[in-house]
């Protein structure tokens, strides 16, 4: 019924009491072990019409807390890519980063799946859907984006566009472990880790609850 393909963070949420906001782009509190609270935001993939989007498209995430990717039907993914190769995974750039891949995350009986993870830091994370041509129509969003410069979500956003026009899609599997001069990604490690991916009954609360539950 619900597929969890990982994992524990360093962070084991032994009782989640949370204030539950429904909006889009909300932000819960949940009290972790150590009784500190752990901030959750929430980020709609695609919404009830089905459109190519994440809402929002752009956050700002402290390190310690947590995004939870909400997807909506039909099947999309979220997917790290460097910011210079949208619609890639950015292990296929860098074979050292393994990145967030939530992989496909098609609904089951009508539940909403989710996807949680865990920011470490404050590095940007580029993140688009997998699916299809998705990401060259413009599913994509960004974590932290670096203030001020050129690397922007406007930018990351023509560059996926870009992927569909030269007809270089991704290729699934490459062998291909350049990784392009000047890039200003990490080389190392890796900005976030997953949490959870599961599916969740009704909306943030009742998913973690449920994924934590898993964890016990
Ligand atoms: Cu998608």
């Amino acid at each position: 019924m619900y597929t969890k393909s990982i994992l524990m963070s360093s962070l084991l949420l032994a009782a989640c009491s949370m204030a539950q906001d429904t909006t889009t782009g909300s932000s819960s509190q949940m009290t972790g072990p150590d009784g500190s609270m752990v901030s959750v935001q929430v980020v709609q993939v695609s919404n009830m019409n089905a459109s190519l989007k994440f809402y929002p498209e752009e956050i700002r995430a402290e390190a310690g807390s947590m995004v939870q990717f909400q997807f909506y039907p039909r099947n999309h993914t979220v997917t790290q890519s460097t910011f210079d190769r949208p619609c890639e995974p950015i292990n296929n750039i860098m074979p050292n980063v393994t990145g967030i891949n939530s992989g496909p995350m098609p609904p089951v009986n009508n539940m909403m799946k989710v996807f949680t993870i865990m920011i470490n830091d404050t590095r940007p994370l580029w993140m688009y859907c997998a699916t299809g041509d998705h990401c060259e129509k413009g599913m994509v969003m960004v974590i932290n984006a670096p203030q001020g410069g050129e690397r922007t979500l406007q930018s990351y956003k023509a560059l996926a566009a870009r992927v569909s026009e030269n007809g270089t899609t991704t290729s699934t599997g490459s062998a291909n472990g350049t990784v392009p001069g000047g890039t200003t990604e990490p080389s190392t490690g890796s900005a976030s880790s997953v949490v959870d991916s599961m599916v969740g009954a009704t909306g943030v609360a009742a998913a973690l609850f449920a994924g934590f539950a898993l964890l016990l």
